[in-house]
């Protein structure tokens, strides 16, 4: 049944086995969208994953293995996408995960899932100082800027961007989207982001209202 697929990608990714998660993905992809393989079951695990290591009961190797045997999967999944470039540019986008922070497999998803969905997105990696946001949005002539953070140390690198774009007056020109396991609604409205997206698919759906 699906639910078992779908507690099979989970579990594949948290015993980290590669081959286990390719195995899975094959099989899912005959019933599922890729979007949902890659929300309701791979990161689900991947969650699962950061939770164990929260409670010591799984090792940093354990986590980076877990995330390659993620990525491979997502890999795989994205040449299923459609391919953006076919449809109507909704908007362009500039995405990427704030300074000291190297957290990137949920940002790359939300960058797949976004262009696949009909935007212009320009990926500008991880760890990526906060005046490159700014610079990469004026060149690309953005209209919307996308910030990852997953630690509560980096996450004020979204509030810098925020501050920069005051500064060089773009702040009304440019939509500016927070996420990251440590961003919330709250902390969007705090530090006067645009929206917070919970996931890739919240991600597309506040892009497209916003845009
Ligand atoms: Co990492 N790590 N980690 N880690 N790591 C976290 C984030 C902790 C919460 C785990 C913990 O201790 N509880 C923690 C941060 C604690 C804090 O807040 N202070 C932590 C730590 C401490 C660290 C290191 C410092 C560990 C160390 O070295 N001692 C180090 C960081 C180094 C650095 O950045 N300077 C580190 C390293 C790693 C790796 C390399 C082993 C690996 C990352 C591999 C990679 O990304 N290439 C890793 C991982 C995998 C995690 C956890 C387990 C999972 C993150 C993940 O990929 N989730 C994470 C635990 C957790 O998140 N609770 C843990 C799956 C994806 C799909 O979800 O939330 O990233 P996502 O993205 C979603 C969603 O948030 C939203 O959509 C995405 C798709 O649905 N979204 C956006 C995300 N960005 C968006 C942007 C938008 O505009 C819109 C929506």
């Amino acid at each position: 049944t699906k639910e078992e697929l779908i507690q099979e990608l989970s579990d594949t990714v948290i015993s980290c086995k590669k081959d286990a998660v390719l195995a899975a993905v094959e099989k899912a992809k005959q019933v599922m969208e890729p979007s949902e393989i890659i929300e309701k079951g791979l990161s689900a695990g991947m969650n699962q994953v950061g939770v164990l290591f929260e409670r010591g009961k799984l090792f940093l190797p354990h986590v980076m293995m877990a995330a390659d045997a993620m990525t491979a999967g997502v890999k795989v999944l994205e040449a299923d996408l459609p391919a953006g470039a076919e449809t109507k540019k909704l908007g362009v986008v500039v995405n990427g995960t704030v300074e000291g922070d190297v957290h990137d497999i949920g940002k790359s998803i939300v960058s797949t899932m976004l262009q696949s969905a009909g935007f212009e997105v320009h990926d500008i990696g991880r760890d990526v100082p906060i005046k490159n946001f700014v610079e990469k949005a004026k060149n690309v002539n953005a209209n919307m800027i996308g910030l990852s953070a997953l630690m509560t140390t980096t996450l004020p690198g979204q509030r810098e961007v925020i501050e920069l774009l005051k500064e060089e007056g773009l702040r009304d020109k440019i939509k500016v989207m927070v996420g990251g396991a440590p961003a919330t609604q709250a902390w969007a409205n705090k530090i006067g982001a645009d929206c917070y997206a919970e996931n890739a698919s919240e991600a597309v759906a506040k892009a497209k209202e916003m845009l």
